[in-house]
């Protein structure tokens, strides 16, 4: 059996249909790790839902920001914003199957075999994987209740910006949320910065990528994540970072997990040349 890791597609469903034909994915004995954010700004998002729930058991999908956005939206909680794409969603005549299969994904999934985590964003540094687990369990228990819809009314905003193990409401679930889905920078003491998004080296003095916080206490984990664009492809200090920026014209990248770290990227087909292949291939012993 197989496992790889798929970064964020974002709608790019041409891509990650030419991504599983090139890895040669069967689902019959292959698994496959998406890092979310598998909707909205791409073109395709209704098909790659489609398809992702279609893997059943051979895929583990968790939760990105636009994914939960795309669920706030559908339950009237958040306004569409400009570039979303999420409008053949809402109107397909599959919503509800689809939207009731997407709340019950989890933030985080951790296999003991492979040592390895799954993310969409990151970790705060002050978590071990217990405590990850037990906060991801939190928020997972809200979404897949009958409640879940007042979650989304509170689910916005930067604050509580520091873990406390104190915090409670939904202070507590907004902060493990974006923990989750959208952290990139945070302090040496845990202090999250969302305003950066470029590049390391382009953020705010004092804030650093989350997986370069001194200490942190989930160092001992393999983590695999996506959701950082300008970070592009990293494999380093047990981090894999999978988000390549298909969606902005550049690829889409699996990573095989077990055995070795065979990497497989297809190029944007907005970028293909006529013609030529769709698929390139780079193969890294790890
Ligand atoms: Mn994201």
């Amino acid at each position: 059996m197989a496992v790889y890791a798929i970064g964020d597609i974002q709608g790019c469903y041409a891509e990650l249909m030419n991504l599983l034909e090139l890895i040669h994915f069967d689902p019959a004995n292959d698994q496959v790790w998406f890092t979310g954010d598998l909707v909205n700004r791409g073109p395709a998002s209704l098909q790659v839902l489609r398809a992702v729930r279609a893997l059943g058991d051979s895929a583990i999908t968790v939760l990105g920001n636009h994914d939960l956005h795309l669920l706030a939206v559908a339950e009237g909680h958040a306004p569409l914003h400009k570039g979303d794409t999420l409008d053949a969603i809402l109107t397909a005549p599959d919503r509800d199957e689809l939207l009731a299969w997407l709340r019950q994904q989890p933030l985080m999934h951790h296999d003991p075999a492979l040592h390895t985590t799954l993310v969409h964003a990151g970790l705060p540094p002050q978590w071990d994987l217990a405590m990850a687990q037990a906060c991801a369990k939190e928020v997972e228990t809200v979404l897949r209740s009958d409640d879940y819809a007042r979650f989304f009314q509170h689910m916005y905003g930067n604050q509580p910006e520091v873990w406390r193990d104190d915090l409670a409401g939904w202070d507590r679930l907004r902060f493990i949320t974006n923990s989750f889905t959208r952290l990139r920078y945070c302090d040496a003491t845990g202090h999250f910065d969302f305003k950066a998004k470029g590049e390391p080296g382009t953020q705010p003095e004092g804030y650093l990528p989350w997986f370069e916080i001194p200490g942190r206490r989930n160092e001992n984990l393999r983590i695999v994540f996506g959701h950082w664009s300008t970070l592009g492809l990293r494999r380093e200090r047990n981090i894999v970072s999978l988000d390549t920026g298909c969606l902005w014209g550049k690829q889409l990248t699996a990573v095989r997990l077990n055995r070795n770290a065979t990497v497989f990227c297809v190029e944007c087909s907005q970028h293909r040349h006529p013609g030529s292949g769709t698929s390139t291939m780079e193969t890294t012993a790890r």
